[in-house]
């Protein structure tokens, strides 16, 4: 039996993980963790346990884990690249501070931890393209800074207390269920509402901005996958570059054209989020997570496209409401 404290569980990875966990393992706990102002609604508080947990304080997340006898925490609490380069002091409290919390209650009730790191890790030293697995981090923003020390204190606890720590660097995450906030790779989710509405899309990058990239999907295999894999065959822990695309511009605007032939894209640029983008590698090379824990992405541009076209179309919305007033009468 599994018992899972998922923090951030109302964000844009949390509100798709926690359901796909309390499908996975239907005889455990999955229980979401939220902070005020961001509680959890609709299938994600009707579908199992919810529970006040703000990273920052450990007091919670000791109550949480006890409550529930939680093994595994999901901690996907984090400020995004861009908005953390203008709260450089909560990314910082949340992203390593919050990661502190949880790595000691963890090293108490003996749980294991799951901290995704990012693309963000990488900076303008990387190798940009097939960029290795073990490299240079030498990150410019505070998000990269968080990331970089969250994987270290992650291998340092494994090493020192045992405690079974493992993590993923995502790529820029694509999905229509929650959007997601504050980001250099939001604008290739953005783009697809825009071509869903029919509107025009102004691109905050310019082209040939390359970046991995993933269909949330995949992301959430790989967060499943990475903790149930035999630890005899980890080379790696924290953290593992895994990839399924890299694209600019350029290109997605060209793809969502086969599907929308109206689709009209101008550019509009963002300095900060471009710096950002630039400092970020092209494509990673994801061989290690092949290789140690059989990774391996099912989407790709072309069939990520049509999947988010269909879901954010007006008449998969409609559909939606159709099912949900069904369902309440
Ligand atoms: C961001 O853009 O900040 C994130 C990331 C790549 O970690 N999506």
């Amino acid at each position: 039996m599994k018992n899972i404290l998922v923090i951030g569980a109302t964000g844009q990875i949390g509100s798709e993980l926690t359901l796909k966990l309390r499908k996975h393992y239907p005889n455990g706990n999955v229980v979401a963790g939220y902070i005020k102002g961001a509680e959890p609604k609709g299938e994600l508080l009707e579908s199992g346990p919810s529970e006040l947990v703000d990273i920052t304080n450990a007091e919670q997340i000791a109550a949480a884990v006890e409550k529930y006898n939680i093994d595994t925490i999901y901690n996907l609490a984090a400020v995004l690249s861009a908005v953390a380069e203008a709260k450089p002091q909560l990314a910082w409290k949340i992203g390593v501070g919050g990661l502190y919390n949880v790595l000691e209650v963890s090293r108490e009730k003996n749980c294991a931890v799951f901290t995704p790191s990012s693309i963000g890790s990488f900076g303008h030293s990387t190798p940009k393209d097939g960029t290795p697995q073990d490299t240079i981090q030498r990150p410019n923003t505070i998000y990269g800074v968080t990331k970089v020390t969250g994987e270290l204190l992650s291998d340092y606890y494994t090493k020192r207390y045992g405690i079974d720590t493992r993590s993923v660097r995502f790529p820029g995450l694509i999905s229509y269920m929650t959007p997601p906030g504050g980001g250099t790779t939001d604008y290739a989710v953005d783009i697809y509402r825009s071509a869903a509405k029919g509107e025009k899309f102004y691109c905050p990058l310019k082209p040939g901005t390359f970046m991995d990239m993933m269909y949330m999907p995949d992301a959430l295999r790989a967060a499943i996958e990475i903790m149930e894999a035999d630890p005899q065959r980890l080379i790696h822990r924290n953290s593992f570059n895994i990839a399924a695309m890299s694209f600019d511009p350029e290109m997605i605007a060209a793809t969502i054209k086969e599907f929308v032939p109206g689709f009209e894209m101008e550019y509009k640029l963002d300095p900060l989020r471009q710096a950002i983008a630039d400092s970020w590698p092209n494509s990673l090379d994801d061989s290690c997570a092949r290789e140690e824990w059989d990774w391996k992405p099912e989407y790709d541009l072309k069939k990520m496209t049509e999947d988010m076209l269909k879901h954010l179309s007006p008449s998969a919305k409609e559909d939606k409401k159709m099912e949900k007033a069904i369902c309440v009468e």
